[in-house]
């Protein structure tokens, strides 16, 4: 009877220890699924929050790292000297449209750090920019880039929002053009910027250039 009395007792004494655990992973998951994913603070200067401005340069942020599609077809120069919009350097991309990977589009996202995909959190908060904006010209003019957009990686770390505009037909003169981010939930952003276009609208391949890209309160 009294080992009965006994194997009772750590009967019970095991139920509520189980039940206990229980509890306590529930709680931890809602927590978990309730805290918004933020970002290190991004620091603006005076007139922006600079992705690119000029090759290496302190107000530069993030890495153009993330080739996508016929990443093959692209050849990129951070430092390009000849007709810069701003400073000494824009940047020049070569499109050859090829097809090296058989995908018949291709693009670039600019990632902090360099390559991630959403596996680490290097995101931004940028919260309080109301747009991006961002200087382009074509070589020729008539250049189609299918989307320019912020935002959209996905992974273990996903941005909070995307936002884009496109396709755009590039002049040979510098144009600015400007990404409305007023709705956007800007408070973890890791692809920063990103271009996209495709072989269809550039059949010949295209060579267009960037510069002054930023977000603006
Ligand atoms: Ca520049």
């Amino acid at each position: 009877m009294k080992y009965l009395k006994l194997l009772v007792i750590f009967m019970v004494f095991g139920l509520l220890i189980s039940v206990a655990c229980q509890a306590q992973e529930i709680v931890t998951e809602e927590n978990y699924l309730e805290e918004e994913l933020v970002g290190k603070t991004a620091e603006f200067a005076e007139d922006g929050f600079y992705v690119y401005i000029d090759d290496v340069n302190r107000l530069n942020h993030s890495i153009p790292s993330g080739w996508m599609g016929d990443y093959g077809d692209i050849k990129m120069n951070l430092k390009h000297k000849d007709n810069p919009h701003s400073g000494k350097t824009c940047i020049r991309f070569d499109y050859t449209a090829q097809g090296k990977q058989g995908a018949g589009w291709c693009g670039i996202f600019w990632q902090n750090p360099a390559n991630n995909w959403g596996e680490k959190k290097g995101g931004f908060d940028i919260r309080g920019a109301k747009k991006l904006t961002f200087w382009a010209r074509g070589d020729k003019g008539n250049e189609r880039i299918m989307e320019f957009k912020i935002g959209g990686i996905g992974g273990t770390y996903p941005d909070s929002d995307s936002m884009g505009i496109g396709p755009i037909d590039l002049t040979a003169q510098w144009q600015q053009y400007t990404i409305e981010l007023t709705d956007i939930d800007l408070a973890y952003i890791n692809g920063v910027f990103c271009w996209a276009t495709n072989a269809d609208s550039n059949p010949e391949g295209c060579v267009f250039y960037l510069d002054d890209i930023r977000y603006e309160k």
